[in-house]
């Protein structure tokens, strides 16, 4: 598949187009609902003129489809195998003046060395995505790149795509969301997945709950952690935690 050569090579793949009208149309209305009355946020890096949701889990709503694409699923799974688990799930809308986000990389939370596929991420755009509204800026191959090495200005290129496509890539890729010089908001669904032995960076059994968590389907509740990581890991008093959760 072309596409897993182009994300092994290049740290990122683009699914140009891959939701249906009608899917994008209720992603769109859905992110709308959850960020109506939300501020912009307190910090430079989650960005002072950027809006955000986070835990989306119980709220997923429109975003299903998104959050379970079959596409990004088979990319993920070639990256990472089959028990990897969801990390931070959030929406962010950039709104007009928000300047450059500081280049990072996703997989940075992790105290591992470089070589090590950690996360392999997503960014739904729900809105097109352009060099004047702040297409997320990527440094590709940058995810072969040694610990100490950054990317330079001229090194991040916009990932400019129509709404409704998705943006793969490595969790060891260099990139930031870019500066919005446009009059209109850009808004993106970013969901990280990580392997099965990892803290994911959002709680989601917590920030969801177990009535939460019992009302998902069986592929979200999996990838929200209810799901043994392996033979000796994640049970609950030796139980399946699914088994468990479903029983209580
Ligand atoms: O919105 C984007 O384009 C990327 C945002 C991002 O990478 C982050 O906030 O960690």
């Amino acid at each position: 598949m072309a596409e897993i050569a182009g994300l092994e090579a290049e740290g990122y793949v683009v699914l140009p187009g891959v939701l249906s009208a009608e899917q994008l149309a209720a992603a769109g209305r859905h992110a709308d609902d959850l960020l109506g009355g939300v501020g912009w946020s307190d910090n430079d890096f989650d960005g002072r003129r950027t809006r955000r949701v986070y835990s989306l889990l119980s709220r997923a709503g429109a975003f299903e489809p998104l959050l379970t694409h079959p596409e990004v699923h088979r990319l993920v799974t070639a990256r990472l195998g089959q028990a990897y688990q969801f990390g931070m799930l959030f929406l962010s809308a950039v709104d007009p003046g928000q300047g450059s986000q500081a280049p990072h990389f996703d997989a940075g939370v992790y105290p591992l060395p470089r070589e090590i596929e950690a996360e392999t991420n997503v960014i739904w755009a729900l809105d097109d995505f352009t060099v004047d509204n702040g297409a997320t800026l990527i440094a590709p191959g940058s995810h072969r790149w040694p610990a100490e090495r950054r990317p330079r200005p001229d090194e991040l290129v916009p990932a400019v795509m129509p709404a409704g496509s998705a943006l793969v890539y490595s969790g060891r890729l260099w990139h930031a969301a870019g500066h919005n010089r446009a009059e209109t908001t850009r808004r993106a669904l970013i969901c990280e997945h990580v392997l099965p032995w990892l803290r994911p960076a959002d709680n989601h059994i917590l920030a969801t709950g177990f009535d939460q968590l019992r009302s998902l389907s069986p592929e979200l509740r999996r990838l929200a952690g209810v799901a043994p990581a392996s033979d000796y890991l994640g049970f609950v008093g030796g139980q399946d935690p699914e088994q468990w959760l479903l029983s209580h």
